[in-house]
């Protein structure tokens, strides 16, 4: 049998990956690279780099303990040359193995790129996940809408997941009903896991400091985990500590606690140092064990089996035109402030505060406070996308554009949503306590310090009144809007486009 080039990328770090387990340990070579073009496709928040490299570096060395041959560019070798591609074509000349095992890349730009190289390709399907594209694709044949919870439930049933027989522990598939409480500020919760970096760790941080110091964001400190045994460390500290409060707390957002309930564990999940069944399992036994109620265990294994792998499915089945949907048509650039320009609004200057500093923000910050302004604020899906694929620790385009595209921004015309996730400042204020520190007041509708979620919202309904008034879920608030007098109504508007227009013009809003 001839030499082969085992391809392994930095969101590819599992020691059972699909091309490794192809792969003959005496005669084949692993090519693992840091290159640019991964490093800019977007302007990755720095945390996000060094995490990438740090984990590959690490991963790179269990290969050769366990006796792999592992070719591995460093960023800064002298012979990089500069893309994936690239650098496989650079080792099949230096070794003369013209073929390839790589496991399918999880964004069409890089599988569109190995599909088009002059080697013996072979693309194995990424198994890590539950659900297959095939699966997928049968599932949603012929349906007209594609629910995650339908899909969740057929999740449910293939791993056997909180199942009793055939039918869901507890007596229902889904247990929301008893999440979304706020959190009280004084809570008292455990700090989240920290890593000190190691001697790898500490120079990859100097390259990534050197080469894109200049981006969006924080680089130290840094303290994520960077292998599979830190990384299971972190998950033990949230399914012991944390677990027991995630559904109650699922939705709440505090200005002194940017991560409540939540496990931070997608970045190590998205590059392989973990697997969603065993996470799965292990939140299931804290409640099979008693210590962790069943509200918030399904909550959680919902986030993974369900919208995790729905999502993924969404993004393949879509293909690679996905990203540049824009169903209701929307046009304004990204307010300077999503990239830490002054802003007044407490509640978005918190989440990208925090984005920036920790290349984290949970998933209703993303939804219903950066999201959720950006749809207000009419801004292009694409670019939004961008920005969000740039930001965070965990972001992948398989798993963050039918988010951001169909989730958040609608943008793919209700495929995924049942309904834009807008909201007035109301929302916000329920779920946090960002309102009472901010310069707005949620609660006047028009004047100078009206919520700008509050004007914006009904200038979002006003404005996109064709289209949804239609949708039975969206009925109760246009009912609302026309009991409004035609004078109030008009204010609002008109705050509305003044308010736009200090956004375009670069005002601090
Ligand atoms: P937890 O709240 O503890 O949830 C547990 C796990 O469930 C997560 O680690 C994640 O793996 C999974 N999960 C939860 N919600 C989702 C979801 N909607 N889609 C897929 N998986 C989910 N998630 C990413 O992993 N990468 C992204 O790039 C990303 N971009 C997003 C962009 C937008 C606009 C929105 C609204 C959501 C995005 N999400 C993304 C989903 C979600 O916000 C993150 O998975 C979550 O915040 C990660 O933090 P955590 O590990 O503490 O999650
Ligand atoms: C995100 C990223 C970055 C920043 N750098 C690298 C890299 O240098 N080498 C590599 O193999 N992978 C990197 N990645 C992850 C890839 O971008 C990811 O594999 C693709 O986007 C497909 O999901
Ligand atoms: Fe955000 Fe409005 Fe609350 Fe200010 S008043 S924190 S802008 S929701």
């Amino acid at each position: 049998m001839v030499k082969r080039l085992i391809l392994v990328l930095g969101d590819q770090l599992s020691h059972d990956i699909a091309a490794l387990r192809a792969a003959d340990k005496a005669r084949d070579i692993v090519v693992m690279a840091e290159v640019m073009e991964e490093g800019t496709y977007v302007p990755h928040h720095p945390k996000k780099i060094a995490l990438i490299l740090s984990a590959m570096r690490h991963f790179a060395q269990e290969l050769r303990d366990e006796g792999w041959t592992v070719a591995y560019t460093r960023l800064d070798d002298a012979e990089n040359a500069g893309s994936i591609p690239g650098e496989l074509l650079r080792r099949a000349d230096e070794s003369g193995a013209h073929a390839v095992d790589a496991t399918r890349p999880g964004e069409w730009r890089l599988i569109e790129a190995l599909e088009a190289l002059p080697l013996d390709m072979r693309l194995h399907e990424d198994d890590r996940f539950i659900c297959s594209h095939r699966e997928f694709d049968d599932w949603a044949e012929g349906r007209k809408q594609l629910r995650m919870e339908y899909f969740y439930r057929e999740m449910r049933r293939k791993t056997g997941l909180l199942m009793e027989g055939d039918a869901p522990a507890g007596g229902k598939w889904n247990f929301d009903h008893d999440n979304r409480k706020p959190a009280p500020a004084d809570m008292l919760r455990p700090a989240p896991c920290h890593f000190a970096p190691d001697e790898i760790t500490q120079e990859v941080l100097d390259l990534v400091s050197a080469r894109f110091g200049d981006n969006f964001g924080a680089l130290r400190p840094f303290d994520f985990a960077t292998t599979r045994a830190q990384a299971l460390e972190a998950l033990e500290h949230f399914v012991t500590r944390l677990l027991p409060g995630f559904g109650d707390y699922q939705d709440a957002m505090l200005q002194g606690d940017p991560y409540v309930h939540h496990s931070l564990i997608s970045p190590y999940l998205n590059i392989g140092l973990l697997y969603p069944v065993e996470i799965c399992r292990r939140a299931v036994e804290e409640w099979q064990a008693g210590r962790a109620p069943i509200n918030a265990v399904e909550g959680f294994v919902r986030q993974i089996i369900g919208w995790r792998e729905y999502v993924r499915g969404i993004y393949f089945r879509e293909g690679p035109d996905y990203v540049t949907r824009n169903a209701l048509e929307h046009t304004a650039p990204l307010p300077a402030l999503y990239w830490g320009a002054e802003t007044r609004m407490n509640c978005v200057s918190h989440a990208v505060g925090q984005t920036r500093d920790l290349a984290y923000a949970h998933h209703i910050q993303r939804l219903m406070v950066t999201g959720n302004f950006a749809l207000l604020a009419g801004v292009s899906p694409t670019v939004l996308h961008e920005w969000y694929l740039a930001v965070y620790a965990d972001a992948f385009e398989w798993v963050e554009a039918p988010n951001t595209i169909g989730m958040s921004q609608f943008a793919d015309g209700g495929l995924l949503a049942s309904k834009p996730y807008v909201s007035s400042g109301n929302y916000i204020h329920k779920m946090s306590d960002y309102c009472g520190d901010c310069h707005y007041s949620v609660r006047e509708k028009t004047g100078e310090r009206a919520c700008p979620f509050n004007l914006l919202y009904w200038h979002f309904m006003d404005r996109h009144r064709p289209r949804l008034e239609r949708n039975p879920r969206m009925a109760q608030m246009y009912r609302t809007w026309d009991r409004m007098s035609p004078e109030r109504r008009e204010t609002i508007l008109q705050e509305g486009d003044a308010m736009l227009e200090r956004l375009s013009s670069g005002e601090v809003v």
